[in-house]
């Protein structure tokens, strides 16, 4: 393991910031699994996978052009109503996105989703390297209920809104064109899919910072809500 990823791990764990720029980062992936398995040594499990940066508003925010992956675990997992706890985050964002479900490889299910993104780098400024190594912000995910996949995804209205305002709005066409195609996209970047794991197809707006206390509500066209809750 490189101190590296031990610094990254630790400032997960104790939600403290680094300062990007303070490490050589190398093979960001190699980091990132190595990020990763020092979780699953905690008896965390893998859930899932995540894509990133799949639309032209957050790479505009993040300031880069390619597609991402990180890895998503059950502990990230909060339930669609449940408390997202900022005692354990450095400055969480959320925002909207669509959850695959897997089975053989391919899409069983569909949900509207809210990922939580909490950046282990100081500001949410970092290069893409050292996002990708950072597990690509991942902190939290909430799923909607699962449904069968309609028609057409690729353009399916999506809202996100904070104690009732609306704070996003968006389509599923700024996800690759199709979400699908990000699901595509982790099948090809991860090697292999398992079965019950989560697809995240990437934000379908900016990220928006959450503020304690507030509840946060996204609503994706034909698929439901998917709602969470801000401890104080
Ligand atoms: C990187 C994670 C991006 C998405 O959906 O585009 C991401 C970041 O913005 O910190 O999860
Ligand atoms: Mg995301």
């Amino acid at each position: 393991m490189t101190s590296f990823a031990a610094a990254l791990d630790h400032a997960l764990t104790s939600a403290t910031e680094l300062k990007s720029g303070s490490y050589e980062v190398g093979d960001a992936y190699a980091v990132q699994q190595q990020v990763v398995d020092l979780r699953l040594a905690r008896g965390e499990q893998l859930a899932g996978v995540k894509l990133g940066l799949t639309s032209r508003a957050k790479m505009e925010q993040m300031g880069v052009t390619e597609v991402i992956w990180g890895r998503l675990t059950d502990a990230m997992r909060i339930p669609d109503g449940g408390v997202l706890d900022l005692s354990a985050r450095i400055h969480a964002k959320v925002e909207p996105e669509v959850a695959f479900l897997v089975r053989d490889n391919g899409i069983a299910a569909i949900a509207p989703a809210i990922e939580v993104i909490d950046s282990r780098w100081l500001d949410f400024r970092f290069t893409l390297a050292e996002v990708i190594a950072d597990n690509t912000s991942a902190a939290g995910f909430v799923v909607g209920e699962w449904q069968p996949v309609p028609e057409g995804v690729d353009n399916l209205g999506v809202l996100m809104e904070i104690d009732g305002r609306v704070a996003e709005i968006g389509s599923t066409a700024a996800i690759l064109g199709d979400p699908r195609r990000a699901f595509a996209d982790a099948g090809r970047l991860a090697g292999s899919l398992a079965d019950g794991w989560v697809v995240l197809a990437g934000a379908a707006t900016a990220a928006v910072a959450v503020e304690p206390g507030s509840t946060v509500r996204v609503t994706v066209e034909k698929l439901g809500t998917a709602t969470l809750k801000v401890s104080a």
